[in-house]
């Protein structure tokens, strides 16, 4: 008997230019382009198997060993659907082609970061799978293509589609055909970008990206601000600068960038608070670092974003990394300014 199945993974990305709100919250459309960068090594990754079978009942999917429901009418199964009229169409135009797109299928999924790593794993999460059903199905589609239906997973999936430097584009259709991830730049395009994660807390959010970021569509006229004024230029001088290897420019526009973001969160009514203490001192510190290097002629040295929660990421050239780590140490030596886990994750792969 044939055994119909798949496994396929994908990694964590970090926008530096933040997604922040929907223009059409069943096809998550966005307010706005973004791009991120790829933390794109083994251990930072989701995988995902998935099976199709006449025999199965009804699709079933696990996440970490956890039996999840499917809901009709969620983003998982629209995620499935689509995949499955996908693979329709491979059977229509090949009558030898196994009916696949009729058998239930079972998902199982993990991510092999620890929760105490403070990541949100719905991007590599849905990336991955919505990779091995492309796999399963033997689909003729690009990552492009299947970035628009990780997309209606979660909207930051989509740029998990791809490793490296990964705009996803706002759009204009109304049908979301035009709003997919592209690659702006390989992993190995600028291997000397290295990345730390400083993980402040790993209690779960209190306000969830997806009700959020409605909120603040519905009530912060700095998003609007935001999204015609701002934006556009900002994807368009970091895209320079990525191609450049600019990282005095790649540092300012990632810092400024994340500044606003929470700043539209703090714009929102009720306002939401996504940074703590700890978040704002590591923030004093990679700027009185930046401005020391600025004073003595250097250049920018660091640079720190956050989503939505109080964790940094402090993007950096390979060679600051020892001072940075060394110097947020110092800045906060107790084990409880960093909880339980000081995590390093560096783009290893890319050396
Ligand atoms: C981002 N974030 O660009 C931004 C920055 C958080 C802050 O994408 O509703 O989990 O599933 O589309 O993708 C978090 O939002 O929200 C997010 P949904 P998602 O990475």
């Amino acid at each position: 008997m044939t055994v119909y199945q798949a496994t396929a993974s994908a990694p964590v990305n970090i926008a530096v230019i933040k997604y922040w709100g929907k223009r059409d919250t069943k096809l998550i459309l966005p307010t706005n382009s973004s791009l991120s960068v790829t933390l794109d090594q083994d251990h930072l990754r989701s995988t995902t198997t998935s099976r199709a079978d006449p025999s199965f009942d009804h699709d079933r999917l696990w996440l970490n060993g956890k039996e999840e429901e499917i809901k009709g009418d969620g983003r998982t199964a629209t995620c499935i659907a689509e995949l499955k009229r996908l693979r329709k169409e491979v059977e229509d135009a090949d009558s030898n082609a196994p009916k696949l797109s009729t058998f239930p299928v079972h998902i199982a999924s993990y991510n092999n970061f620890p929760t105490a790593a403070g990541l949100a794993s719905s991007a590599s999460g849905f990336a991955a799978l919505v990779s091995s059903l492309a796999q399963l199905y033997e689909l003729p589609a690009s990552p492009s293509t299947l970035s628009l239906i990780s997309r209606q997973g979660s909207g930051s999936a989509c740029r998990s589609l791809y490793g490296g430097y990964v705009a996803w584009n706002v759009g204009t259709d109304p049908s979301g055909v035009d709003s997919n991830a592209v690659e702006v730049a390989p992993r190995e395009h600028w291997p000397d970008m290295h990345a730390l994660i400083c993980v402040v807390s790993d209690d779960k959010k209190g306000t969830s990206s997806t009700s959020g970021m409605q909120r603040t569509v519905e009530t912060s006229a700095l998003l609007q601000h935001r999204i015609k004024h701002v934006v556009p230029q900002r994807m368009a001088d970091i895209s320079k600068a990525i191609q450049e290897r600019d990282f005095d420019s790649f540092a300012q526009i990632t810092m400024a960038d994340s500044n606003q973001f929470h700043a539209v969160a703090l714009d929102t009514a009720p306002p939401i608070f996504y940074l703590n203490d700890v978040s704002r001192s590591i923030i004093q510190v990679v700027v009185e670092y930046n401005r020391l290097s600025l004073a003595n002629g250097g250049g920018y040295k660091a640079a720190y974003t956050y989503d939505a929660g109080p964790n940094a990421v402090i993007y950096a050239p390979e060679k600051n990394m020892k001072e940075i780590i060394q110097l947020i140490l110092n800045y906060f030596p107790q084990k409880d300014a960093f909880k339980d886990t000081f995590a390093l994750f560096k783009n290893d792969k890319a050396e």
